[in-house]
């Protein structure tokens, strides 16, 4: 697949993780200061870090190679083996995690559907533990925003901020797994301060759609963090010179959030021309950050067949169910890219083109 991704004719709507970093990036990498992070040495690194948690608010952030690590530091810093940790049930710590959170973490994920993945206080609270000592105790709530596997929908901010008051009085914990919170402020109009404030820890990444090479941030209190840096050790994640990444990731967080509103406005015009497409059902109203998940039942045709099809017409994306697919849009495919997508999936599936190229 890489040789056919590296292509400019190639359309790779897999994910925002196949962004590359910018020229501006790649040249503050190669002249990136840079020291030993195990001995909090690396001075790019300590500016993201720094201006991490300024603008998130926060007292402290931490930086992680990936969303997975920094996701299971929170969860594993928060919450003892043998305890339990409420998420939806498509979340990515539960489906895309390789279970750590059970594996590494010790915990048991406690888990319930919700519709368009947004949880409320009334689908948690059933599954908080009674306080008896011969139950497994809740540890930690977990909630994602945008949620990837619903198609990038959002936490209305009050549904979110009375989770975390209710979660609080009751004396627990709340971690979101905000890989994409950037996405998620400017499609609401608020700033990724404002949508985090009652969370204890956030993560958030710098390698999707903000297009860093590498690299995602915890952020929380500096006692949350000071503990979060001792677990990222213990997983084996300390760094030494990561001033390299740290210097993409820094332009990330200051350039990237301005570009954001492009890749939403490409999603819903993908999704406008893929609901004329006989066979393919998806509300395009409902299609609100840079995420699409469509159904694909209606085409009498598998998910894998269709992506099948349209990569050989250089149109990359995967199978997200056993009916849907997902296509993710991001500032490596412009207009021009989305109107070829649009095109192969119309002549994949034996249908006219849906929208004219713009
Ligand atoms: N998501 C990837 C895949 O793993 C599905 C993608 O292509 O969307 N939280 C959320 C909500 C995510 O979507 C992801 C990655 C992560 C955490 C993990 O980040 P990484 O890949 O850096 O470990």
């Amino acid at each position: 697949m890489s040789a056919a991704a590296d292509s400019p004719s190639v359309v790779d709507l897999r994910s925002d993780t196949v962004t590359r970093p910018t020229p501006a990036m790649r040249r503050a990498m190669a002249e990136a200061e840079v020291g030993d992070d195990v001995y909090a040495e690396d001075p790019t690194l300590n500016r993201l870090q720094t201006r991490a948690a300024e603008i998130f608010g926060r007292e402290a952030a931490l930086f992680f190679p990936s969303g997975s690590m920094a996701n299971l530091t929170a969860i594993k810093t928060w919450a003892r083996p043998g305890t339990e940790v409420i998420c939806e049930a498509q979340a990515h710590i539960y489906l895309y995690e390789m279970a750590s959170v059970a594996a590494i973490a010790g915990c048991m994920p406690n888990t319930v559907p919700a519709p368009s993945g947004i949880l409320t206080w009334n689908l948690i609270e059933p599954l908080i533990r009674p306080q008896i000592y011969y139950r497994a105790q809740t540890a930690l709530i977990e909630l994602e925003n945008s949620h990837n596997m619903h198609g990038g929908t959002l936490y209305p901010p009050a549904v979110a901020e009375e989770i975390c008051d209710q979660a609080h009085a009751a004396g627990l914990p709340v971690h979101l797994d905000g890989a994409r919170i950037f996405n998620a402020s400017v499609a609401l109009g608020r700033s990724v301060a404002d949508l985090t404030k009652k969370f204890d820890s956030v993560m958030f990444c710098l390698s999707k759609g903000l297009g860093a090479p590498v690299g995602s941030m915890l952020v929380g209190s500096r006692d949350f963090i000071d503990r979060a840096r001792v677990t990222r050790k213990l997983l084996g994640g300390g760094m030494r010179q990561a001033g390299v990444l740290a210097a993409a990731g820094l332009i990330a967080l200051e350039e990237s959030p301005k570009t954001l509103h492009r890749d939403h406005e490409n999603a819903r015009h993908l999704a406008e021309g893929l609901a004329q497409i006989p066979g393919i059902a998806i509300d395009p109203k409902k299609v609100v950050t840079n995420i699409l998940i469509f159904d694909v039942s209606g085409t009498g045709r598998s998910p894998a067949d269709i992506c099948a099809a349209l990569a050989k017409q250089n149109v990359l994306c995967s199978p997200a169910g056993k009916l849907t697919i997902r296509m993710v849009t991001h500032y490596d495919v412009d207009r021009a890219g989305i109107d070829r997508a649009l095109a192969a999936v119309a002549s994949v599936l034996g249908a006219r083109a849906a929208s004219r190229p713009s």
